[in-house]
């Protein structure tokens, strides 16, 4: 990972070597703070808890946030977590992602079968991004299980509810690893 050089008051005596420029201070390595993985939700998902649990699960899109935060975190990740109900915002939120994210996760709802323009946004993303949905698309009724923007992604989860989120988060880390590496 990239390091920057922080000077700073002493923090902890004996972290760091005593800068002889400035008697008091010293000169230590902080890591450089990753680009956020982008965990973007199309329409609907902000009613998660309540939505249909039966298929969905009984968590909150927050719960969901929390989980994101933790698995990324300990990835050495932060994350920007965001729902939006329409397709414009997303396409925006994807470019966003485009230069400012590490990488992106993207469950886009109903969009997932409707929408071209998500799949042109992730096609003009160059960080990974993989497609995520709670349900298992594919159990489900015949116009789910077309997905326009699985061409555009590295690989897609379903099926696993919550816990999809935080397989996608460690897929898209172990993808940006050697990049974090260099
Ligand atoms: C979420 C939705 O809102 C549906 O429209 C998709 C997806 C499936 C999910 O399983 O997360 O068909």
């Amino acid at each position: 990972m990239a390091e920057k050089l922080v000077k700073g008051p002493i923090p902890h005596a004996g972290t760091g070597a005593a800068n002889p420029r400035q008697p008091g201070r010293i000169k230590r390595f902080q890591p450089a703070m990753a680009k956020p993985i982008y965990v973007l939700n199309g329409p609907n998902l902000n009613l998660l808890g309540t939505r249909e649990p039966e298929v969905y699960g009984r968590e909150t899109l927050d719960d969901l946030r929390i989980r994101c935060e933790r698995k990324a975190a300990a990835l050495g990740f932060p994350v920007t977590f965001r729902q939006s109900n329409h397709e414009g915002e997303l396409v925006a939120w994807i470019q966003e992602a485009r230069t400012e994210g590490a990488g992106l996760i993207v469950n886009a709802g109903a969009f997932t079968h409707t929408s071209i323009a998500l799949l042109d946004a992730l096609l003009a993303c160059t960080v990974p991004c993989v497609e995520v949905h709670l349900s298992n698309i594919f159990a489900r009724e015949p116009f789910r299980h077309h997905s326009y923007i699985s061409k555009a992604v590295k690989g897609v989860i379903c099926g696993f509810g919550a816990t999809g989120y935080e397989l996608a988060i460690e897929a898209l880390a172990s993808t940006l690893a050697p990049a974090k590496a260099k």
